[in-house]
């Protein structure tokens, strides 16, 4: 405690639930540090509202420099931050890069949970510092049981989902052995308007906004028939807290109870913006007209993955009964903001190509 103010650090900061998670612990009044890595840009766009000068007098948000896969650094800034609270949530998090990445992801995902644990045993913190571990879904993979719940057993799918495995059962194996105050949130899929820009809500969303100005012909999508449970990130991170704030450390499915297709959510999103798509074909060979019957949205199969995750759903009830959590944001709400928001971002694009300066598009 810093002042008698709770102090949390938070892997990930820059990520989305980074900075909702940094937002909702400074409004609870914590100190926050978060780990971000150098970049070759600042790349602290999601936290740049929270940021706070090094000048300033009782500054509540502090970032530090380390990386998952560099122990030194971790140890480094648990030993200066004393933390109450550690959320882990930096992970390369992206499914189908996992599998061009597998190696970085093991070591990232995986050795990073583990680097952090063993940091709070070497320095003796084990009585202190509380662990969030970001688990996921994908852990469930080739669904085993409809649907999925803290007792339903994992069949990974993806390298990332592996890593993740591994990050899961160090996390109980260092509460059994250790005695360290440490949790599990199973989170399913959560969005948000700063969701990254190639996990397929916020490209559909970002492309449907584009092309309704004219920025962009065509959305180009994998696996259309996917089903997730798809949640809102300022939902899920509430939850990420709660769970630090039990007695005992315990893991917890966080879902919405509801699933949709990747279809379904081109079709919602596009229902935001007055648009109205009429699927044709099947496969890959599937497309999606607008009313005038231009093909706005098709197949391309270099969006499929190796091994897919094909449903997902989840059953929140152990959230619900023992922390009486329940999500607040419905999937059209949002859906309705992540319209609205890229909606903006491609008018702000559209101006600046009116006024005759070329808008740089890179297309994932
Ligand atoms: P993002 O991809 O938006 O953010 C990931 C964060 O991790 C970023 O801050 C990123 O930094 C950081 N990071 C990546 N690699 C490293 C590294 N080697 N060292 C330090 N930092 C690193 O993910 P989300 O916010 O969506 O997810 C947060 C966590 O929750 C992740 O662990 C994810 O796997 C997990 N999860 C997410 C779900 C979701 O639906 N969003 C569902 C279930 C689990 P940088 O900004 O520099 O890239
Ligand atoms: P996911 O999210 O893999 O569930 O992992 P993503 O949005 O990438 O994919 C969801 C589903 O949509 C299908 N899909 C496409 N996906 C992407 N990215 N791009 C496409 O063009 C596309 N077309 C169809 C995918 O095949 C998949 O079935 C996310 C991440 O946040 C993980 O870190 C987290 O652990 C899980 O959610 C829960």
């Amino acid at each position: 405690m810093a002042d008698g103010r709770k102090v949390a650090l938070i892997t990930g900061i820059t990520g989305q639930d980074g900075s909702y998670l940094a937002e909702l612990l400074l409004k609870k009044g914590y100190e926050v540090h978060g780990i971000k890595r150098r970049a070759s840009l600042f790349n602290t766009d999601r936290i740049d509202h929270l940021y706070q000068d090094p000048h300033e007098k009782d500054r509540r948000l502090i970032l530090h420099y380390g990386d998952m896969t560099d122990s030194s650094s971790l140890i480094r800034i648990i030993q200066q931050v004393q933390p109450d609270e550690i959320y882990n949530l930096a992970a390369q998090s992206h499914v189908a890069v996992s599998f061009e990445e597998p190696e970085y992801t093991a070591n990232s995902d995986a050795l990073g949970a583990l680097r952090i644990l063993e940091a709070i045993r070497i320095l003796g913190l084990e009585k202190k510092s509380r662990f969030y571990q970001a688990s996921t879904s994908e852990l469930y993979g080739l669904v085993q049981e409809i649907p999925q719940r803290e007792t339903t057993p994992f069949y990974p799918r993806s390298p990332y989902a592996v890593a993740k495995l591994y990050a899961y059962w160090i996390t109980v194996n260092y509460r059994e052995a250790y005695g360290i105050y440490a949790c599990n949130g199973i989170l399913f899929n959560h969005e948000s308007p700063v969701r990254g820009e190639t996990f397929v809500t916020r490209k559909i969303t970002r492309a449907l906004a584009r092309i309704k100005l004219g920025l962009q012909d065509c959305l180009y999508l994998g696996n259309l028939d996917a089903k997730r449970d798809w949640g809102h990130a300022k939902d899920y991170v509430e939850m990420q807290w709660m769970m630090l704030q039990q007695e005992q450390p315990e893991d917890f499915v966080i879902a919405t109870g509801v699933q949709y297709s990747v279809r379904e959510f081109v079709d919602a999103g596009a229902k935001e913006i007055g648009l109205s798509i009429t699927w044709e074909g099947e496969g890959v060979n599937e497309k999606g007209y607008d009313a005038s019957g231009k093909c706005i949205v098709a197949v391309d199969p270099r969006y499929f993955r190796p091994t897919e995750v094909e449903t997902l759903l989840g059953d929140p009830a152990k959230a619900k009964e023992k922390l009486g959590w329940v999500p607040k944001i419905t999937f059209q709400e949002l859906v309705a903001e992540m319209m609205r928001e890229d909606l903006k971002a491609a008018e702000r694009d559209e101006l600046v190509k009116r006024h005759g300066f070329a808008a740089y598009d890179y297309h994932e």
